[in-house]
């Protein structure tokens, strides 16, 4: 008998050696909310983070989408995660800054030339240095999403050169480095919460707004606009924000799965958002609206003039992470 209890515990503890401990998931519900609508790529990148998460945790895992600033705006959804009343939030860096100035960085224009660029700087060794400040702030970046590059509409005249801006009345996001970009251009720009800007627009409360392509389509910007004018001054990316809080009580497994789904859910929202950005240009100039570029002569006067944009604000985002970055792009140019 005795003997037998032996073998049986040596057999136990075998097993529990070889086989790692069952993965440990419990239900979850996380709301993810977003100021843009379902119908925006970030839907297609959630939806395929669900599908990854469903897989990994046999159903447990349930991301509830919230659209179209339902739970606020980007600001105020990231404060209530850092005050552990809210799991996630898709939000732009831009309304952030306030939070944690590093990620000032990506606000200043013209500072990535293409998507290549702006991938390879978040998803490597620097994104990652502005994750741990993002901790730092009770927040978790699961990933960087794309919103992407940005372009500016208005209802007046189209745009071809930075002195075209003078008096326009430009909503910008609530960040100084917008303000001064817009402002440094003789725009009269005012900062202003994305769930506003539509209503703005119709009312001619202001002139003029930017934001990527798509952004431009899904929010029907476009149809209290005249006038869109590529001028790519700003890549700004999307953050897939959890909250630390929330995020500390969770299981490893449940971590990790988080982690490793919204890697696969970006990886979707980019290839969609990519693929869509013409299909909304497109949809744009169908519906009336007079799309120009700029010449390569008036986008070089144009990131001239936005030069003291940097000077200005390079303390304050931090003067070793602008270098880090400018490093690194530099290093990239060389190749
Ligand atoms: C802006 C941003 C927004 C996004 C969206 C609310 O202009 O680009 O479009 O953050 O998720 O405020």
């Amino acid at each position: 008998m005795r003997n037998l209890l032996l073998t049986t515990t040596a057999i136990v503890f075998a097993c529990s050696a070889a086989v790692p401990a069952f993965a440990e998931y419990n239900d979850r519900n996380i709301r993810v909310s977003n100021g843009i609508n379902a119908d925006h790529p970030v839907g297609n990148g959630v939806e395929a983070m669900q599908k990854c998460l469903d897989e990994k945790s046999g159903g447990k895992l349930k991301l509830t989408a919230f659209w179209g600033g339902a739970l606020g705006g980007d600001l105020q959804a990231t404060q209530a995660l850092r005050s552990g009343v809210q799991e996630a939030v898709v939000t732009s860096s831009s309304p952030l800054v306030g939070i944690v100035p590093a990620l000032g960085v990506f606000d200043l224009p013209f500072l990535f030339t293409s998507n290549e660029e702006a991938d390879a700087v978040m998803d490597g060794e620097f994104g990652q240095f502005l994750n741990e400040k993002l901790e730092a702030a009770g927040l978790v970046n699961l990933a960087y999403w794309e919103n992407g590059f940005r372009n500016l509409s208005n209802s007046k005249k189209p745009v071809t050169k930075w002195e075209d801006l003078e008096g326009m009345k430009v909503r910008v996001m609530q960040n100084d480095i917008f303000l001064d970009t817009f402002q440094n251009f003789g725009a009269n720009a005012t900062p202003m919460a994305f769930g506003e800007v539509f209503s703005a627009l119709e009312t001619k409360a202001i002139d003029a707004q930017e934001n990527p392509y798509v952004t431009i389509d899904t929010s029907k910007f476009y149809e209290v606009q005249n006038y869109v004018s590529e001028t790519k001054h700003a890549y700004t990316p999307f953050l897939f924000l959890f909250s630390k809080a929330i995020f500390d009580t969770y299981t490893p497994d449940e971590q990790s799965a988080l982690r490793e789904c919204a890697v696969v859910g970006r990886d979707v929202e980019r290839k969609v958002i990519r693929e869509l950005n013409q299909k909304s240009l497109e949809k744009i100039k169908t519906a009336g609206v007079e799309v120009n570029t700029l010449s390569p002569e008036e986008y070089a006067r144009m990131l001239e003039k936005s030069q003291v944009v940097y000077e200005k604000h390079k303390d304050e985002i931090g003067a070793d992470v602008v270098d880090r970055v400018q490093s690194i792009l530099a290093d990239m140019r060389k190749k």
